[in-house]
């Protein structure tokens, strides 16, 4: 099954929903109901906006994103699956695992009593896939548009040997200007700074002077991000997930990186929820994972 707009129409026709033929000609859903609006491409199943009602976009997206076959978007929620980061022994596959530049499946999509839209993308183990990583599964990503963003990637083992995977709901964040946020709910959290390999305990808020790439690790916290320039204040809490992952690059990385402006940097800021390090799980034979991000306005 491809994913043609016309068929998509036809398929899914729901009040609030409507498909069309988003930038790289890639077919992204459009939400609309009483809470917010969204946008879903079905490359990599991405959220790549999330708008409630009466606000500014929760989402970051970079002006200089591909929209390109075998290439991530930048910005919105990457599906970072079956691993996270480089591969852990293969340098030539792709940063993050495969999920995230695979074509998605729209498997459903409704519309909730209370006015939510509820909508499933699915993807398998193809040809493609298991050159990369020789394992059957079954992954579903559950997106729900309402008062508040629950995104839940569902990964399930259909082999018959155990894997060990690594995964995030990579989100990425507007902000007015990063160096006068702060980010609470991880002090005393210990975490690796990738940036200089160290281990560290957080002391109190997290502010930005600099690149920071943090590993938080056994953690399930709530965690706010704190945008004062323009008095909002971010929830990020989650399920499945002992580790969470504190990003931005500052002006040298992002300069490196072809799809994210130069100056870019200033407005976005990743808070993902992950099975990162320690935290990356074993899915024996037959049985499944979820890993859930709930973003909301406080
Ligand atoms: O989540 C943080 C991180 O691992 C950073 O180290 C940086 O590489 C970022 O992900 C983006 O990775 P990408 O492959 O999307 O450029």
């Amino acid at each position: 099954m491809n994913n043609n707009i016309t068929e998509l129409n036809n398929r899914f026709s729901v009040d609030g929903i409507k498909f069309i033929t988003g930038t790289g000609e890639m077919p992204v859903i459009e939400i609309a109901n009483r809470f917010a609006a969204a946008k879903v491409a079905l490359h990599g199943a991405h959220v790549m906006s999330y708008t409630p009602v009466g606000e500014d976009d929760l989402l970051w997206m970079s002006r200089s994103s591909w929209f390109e076959p075998n290439k991530p978007i930048r910005g919105g929620i990457p599906i970072c699956w079956p691993w996270f980061g480089g591969h852990p022994t293969d340098s030539n596959l792709p940063s993050h695992g495969f999920a995230r530049i695979s074509e998605w499946q729209l498997e459903s999509i409704e519309l909730a009593a209370a006015g939510a839209h509820i909508i499933v993308l699915g993807l398998s183990d193809s040809k493609i896939t298991r050159k990369m990583w020789n394992f059957a599964f079954k992954a579903e990503l559950t997106v729900t548009v309402g008062a508040e963003l629950r995104v839940e990637l569902m990964m399930r083992n259909c082999d018959a040997q155990p894997f060990e995977t690594g995964a995030a709901l990579h989100n990425y964040f507007a902000v007015n200007d990063i160096s006068q946020v702060k980010v609470s709910g991880l002090a005393g959290c210990a975490y690796l700074d990738t940036v200089d390999h160290n281990h560290k305990v957080q002391d109190g808020d997290i502010c930005f002077p600099a690149e920071t790439d943090n590993v938080y690790l056994d953690t399930a916290a709530e965690v706010i991000i704190h945008d004062n320039a323009q008095q909002r204040k971010i929830s990020i809490a989650k399920n499945g997930s002992n580790s969470t992952v504190v990003w931005n690059p500052w002006c040298a990385k992002a300069a490196r990186m072809p799809d994210f402006g130069d100056n870019e940097y200033t407005q976005m800021l990743c808070v993902e929820t992950t099975n990162a390090e320690s935290d990356t799980r074993t899915i024996h034979s037959g049985a499944e994972h979820r890993l859930e991000t709930i973003i909301s306005l406080v």
